[in-house]
């Protein structure tokens, strides 16, 4: 897949995949930036069927103007760590369930980083996560964002009272 960029201006998320076959869950980390308005590009690397291609791609990422990588990989998911490995920008890792293992494989190989080079990791399959991370990240120098974060976080909260009030409803008929 060639990058795909959404909203006007530059990226400042990549998304990267390991394979195509991650994308229905990784497509809810770019479905969340977009509602967010956050720039951001989606590209498939494998670290190591493609391992030149992860090397450049994380080299050049901050020079492009890419503020965050989230990077979304199942089994033995080298993925993350590797793209860390070639920057300093945060790298968030995204475990994808799937073969034997289940996504244990993919949330040990991303989550037991050695000392020095971290890669911050979400639940396994938990893309919506890793954007909503990416944004918090985002959000520290962009006060427009941070308000969008404060409203999303209101909204949480009246969900959850709005399942408690029908809850309490369903209990009294
Ligand atoms: C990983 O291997 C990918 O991230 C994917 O989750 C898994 C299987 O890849 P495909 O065989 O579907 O390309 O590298």
């Amino acid at each position: 897949m060639s990058p795909k960029k959404q909203e006007t201006g530059s990226a400042v998320v990549g998304i990267v995949l390991g394979s195509d076959s991650d994308l229905p869950v990784m497509e809810e980390t770019f479905k969340v930036l977009k509602e967010f308005g956050v720039p951001c590009e989606i590209s498939v690397i494998s670290a190591h069927r493609s391992p030149r291609r992860a090397a450049d791609y994380a080299s050049n990422a901050e020079e492009r103007g890419l503020r965050v990588i989230v990077a979304g990989a199942g089994m033995a998911a080298h993925l993350p760590g590797v793209l860390a490995a070639y920057t300093c920008l945060p790298v968030i890792g995204v475990p994808l369930q799937g073969g034997a293992l289940n996504g244990m494989d993919a949330l040990y190989a991303i989550v037991q980083m050695p000392p020095g080079v971290p890669v911050a990791t979400v639940a396994v399959n938990g893309g919506r996560n890793a954007a909503l991370l990416a944004i918090q990240m985002l959000s520290l120098g962009d006060p427009g964002l941070r308000g969008k974060l404060q409203a999303y976080r209101e909204r949480l909260a009246l969900d959850v009272a709005a399942k408690s009030a029908r809850l309490q409803e369903k209990l009294q008929q």
